[in-house]
């Protein structure tokens, strides 16, 4: 059994932080936990807009305080977030998320990331233009 608390993982090796300062994303499980997906405690910073596109990966993301949007770049639409929305990207699908306030999101990645994924940007990249 594996117990961890929010207070160690911050300010450790598995707290990341975007380079564009967009978000930190605190890694509960990683892969080699082995639990068959990754888990993480993100924040979405209040005003930033943020370009994602995971083409290897699966990711169920669930709110739970802040508000925002994520706007669907294969469809256009644009569906508000606040606490108690889940958004599950189950087509690899590009979007912006947008935060209007700090927003924490519980986010499980399948597969698991094994924490270096952000470092060479493989799957996400920054918000070059608006959409
Ligand atoms: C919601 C989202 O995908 N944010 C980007 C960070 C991601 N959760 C990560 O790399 O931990």
């Amino acid at each position: 059994m594996i117990i961890r608390r929010l207070d160690e993982v911050a300010g450790s090796d598995r707290e990341i932080r975007a380079e564009n300062g967009n978000w930190v994303s605190r890694r509960l499980l990683l892969r080699h936990e082995e639990m068959g997906f990754s888990l993480h405690d993100t924040t979405i910073f209040a005003g930033t807009e943020t370009y994602i596109h995971y083409t290897n990966h699966l990711e169920a993301v669930y709110c739970v305080a802040g508000e925002g949007e994520i706007k669907d770049l294969e469809t256009g639409e644009v569906h508000s977030i606040a606490n108690g929305t889940l958004y599950a990207l189950d087509g690899h699908e590009r979007h912006y998320l947008r935060a209007k306030s700090d927003m924490r999101m519980v986010c499980v990645f399948n597969p698991a990331l094994t924490g270096n994924e952000v470092h060479d940007q493989e799957g996400a990249y920054p918000l070059l233009e608006n959409g």
